[in-house]
């Protein structure tokens, strides 16, 4: 249990915890660690593969609740079971992130992780780094069932969002319009 505590004893007690299934998957997933960071949500991430250390995997699941864990996020390539086999060692939502990592485009660990049987569910974002993303923005939005203030910052971020569409929409509208002008005339 000791191995799982977070190096820095000040930090905030993670309130995710993200399992990478080989640590060649850190920089897809580093997109899902910087979103929880700007929701300044305290988060964890360790390495524990489904078939080359199930009992990590196994000893990993076994603490997180009671280190106050609320979501977690598996991320792997390949013929990807990791968010299942952690999701059948916990009731917390489990997110998985399909990451490429063989000659099929990522195609192999979107259908691994998505393909649930009745039970055991794996909430199952893109692949790569927009899913680290949205894993990150989801894993927000279910702690936000419960906390008001992350719930604001949720509401900014999409008014924000929404603000840039509308900087980026005018230009593209104007040259839409006076072309299809030029070409009437
Ligand atoms: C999966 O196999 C991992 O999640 C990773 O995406 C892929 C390759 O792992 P390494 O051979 O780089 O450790 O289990």
């Amino acid at each position: 249990m000791e191995q799982f505590r977070s190096p820095k004893p000040e930090a905030r007690s993670p309130l995710v915890g993200i399992v990478l299934g080989s640590d060649s998957d850190r920089e897809a997933m580093e997109e899902a660690a910087r979103t929880l960071a700007e929701f300044h949500v305290p988060f964890e991430m360790i390495v524990a593969s489904a078939h080359r250390s199930p009992d990590r995997l196994d000893r990993y699941a076994q603490t997180v609740e009671a280190r106050g864990i609320c979501v977690l996020i598996a991320a792997a390539g390949g013929a990807a079971h990791l968010a299942g086999a952690l999701a059948a060692r916990t009731v917390l939502p489990v997110i998985g992130v399909p990451l490429e990592a063989t000659g099929l485009g990522g195609l192999d660990a979107l259908l691994s992780t998505v393909q649930m049987p009745p039970g055991v569910p794996v909430a199952t974002v893109s692949v790569g780094t927009w899913g680290a993303r949205n894993a990150a923005i989801l894993a927000v939005q279910i702690l936000a069932t419960g906390d008001p203030d992350l719930r604001r910052r949720l509401e900014e971020f999409k008014k924000q969002m929404a603000r840039k569409i509308e900087e980026k929409s005018p230009g593209v509208f104007e040259s839409r319009v006076t072309s299809h002008e030029s070409r009437s005339v």
